[in-house]
């Protein structure tokens, strides 16, 4: 592996710090290198807080002086909630930059690199690009459409079936499973499921991991207001924000109250074909800032959300056995080109 490459991937090491913490900004490592040795590092933590070249600055201290910076995403030139990253690199005297990924932030975009240039910084671009991009797709989505990247999960048998018990499907019962799901929940802003989900499963849909977490946006799709009184969603709901998506015109005003009244934020949306129109919804949350969305189902929500085009992503549990239960003894593989 090249030189760069290394220090990048540091760069992109210490960015992953931060996933779940950033949103909406985008998760930022940082890496000063002098004569080939590390003498800063940093990563953004938290959105309004100094960004991860600030922290990576601090860190060098006087060693920054004729280093070289690598950072995950173009240095920002504007004033936001911080003041510009360019300023204090050009001052720090940083000698050259070797950037992953431009900022698809409009306000930002190509003129932080121009400015690191215009001062007689050596700018490199593009390292590890294909990774960085990766990492921080839910923000590229949201900067650029300002609506959410979906993510839509589902758990299958071998035989492949969709289960039909959220998370906890007896497909999935190992702990690795469970394990994955709560980390994905706990990097994505918001989870989603249908009115069908709920009443057939009665779930959570929340974080429960070691350590301090967050807890994401919970959106129920439920046009009529069917959600129970009972369920473990209307119990928790002044705990864990939570949102019913339903449609105008098709509930009772009283259901609205009660639900209001535990907590919960019931949102008129306008139909189509007598459905929440979920493009209209996504705007919504992307309004709110949730960057990103975990779809868990189940099937008649998964076939709206597909038919009206908002998933960027799938992401398949499956479990060793088929439906009845039994395993294979070769084993099995899954390929998806
Ligand atoms: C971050 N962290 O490490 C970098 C960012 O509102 P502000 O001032 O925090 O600016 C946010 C924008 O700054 C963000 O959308 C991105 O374009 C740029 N870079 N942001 O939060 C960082 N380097
Ligand atoms: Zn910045």
């Amino acid at each position: 592996m090249m030189v760069h490459e290394q220090f990048m991937a540091r760069a992109l090491q210490l960015a992953e710090l931060g996933r779940g913490k950033t949103s909406p900004n985008p998760l930022v490592g940082a890496v000063i290198v002098h004569n080939d040795r590390i003498v800063g590092e940093g990563y953004h933590r938290k959105a309004g807080t100094p960004h991860a070249e600030i922290h990576a600055l601090r860190d060098a201290g006087e060693k920054a002086n004729g280093a070289v910076m690598y950072v995950t995403l173009e240095p920002c030139c504007h004033h936001g909630r911080t003041p510009p990253c360019t300023k204090s690199i050009i001052e720090a005297g940083i000698a050259e930059v070797v950037v992953g990924m431009a900022d698809p932030n409009p306000l930002v975009s190509g003129k932080g690199i121009k400015a690191l240039k215009d001062a007689g910084i050596r700018v490199i671009e593009g390292v590890l690009e294909k990774d960085v991009r990766l990492r921080n797709e839910s923000f590229i989505k949201y900067i650029s459409t300002k609506c959410p990247f979906v993510t839509l999960k589902a758990a299958i048998s071998l035989d492949g079936k969709v289960a039909t018990r959220t998370g906890e499907s007896r497909w999935i019962t190992g702990e690795e499973a469970r394990l994955w799901v709560h980390r994905m929940r706990a990097a994505n802003d918001a989870i989603m499921v249908g009115i069908g989900t709920v009443l057939a499963d009665d779930p959570l849909l929340t974080v429960r991991l070691d350590g301090e977490y967050e807890q994401p946006l919970r959106v129920i799709v439920d046009s009529s207001l069917r959600i129970p009184e009972t369920s473990m969603l209307v119990k928790t709901a002044s705990e864990v924000p939570t949102v019913v998506a339903a449609v105008q015109g098709s509930y009772s005003e009283a259901k609205r109250a009660q639900l209001e009244r535990a907590g919960l934020e019931v949102w008129d949306l306008p139909a189509i074909k007598g459905r929440v129109d979920l493009v209209t919804l996504m705007k919504e949350l992307g309004k709110r800032e949730i960057t990103s969305l975990l779809l868990e189902g189940g099937s008649t929500l998964n076939a709206s959300a597909l038919e009206a085009g908002i998933i960027d992503k799938f992401v398949f549990f499956s479990s060793p056995v088929d439906y009845r239960g039994t395993r294979f003894p070769g084993g099995f593989r899954w390929y998806g080109v």
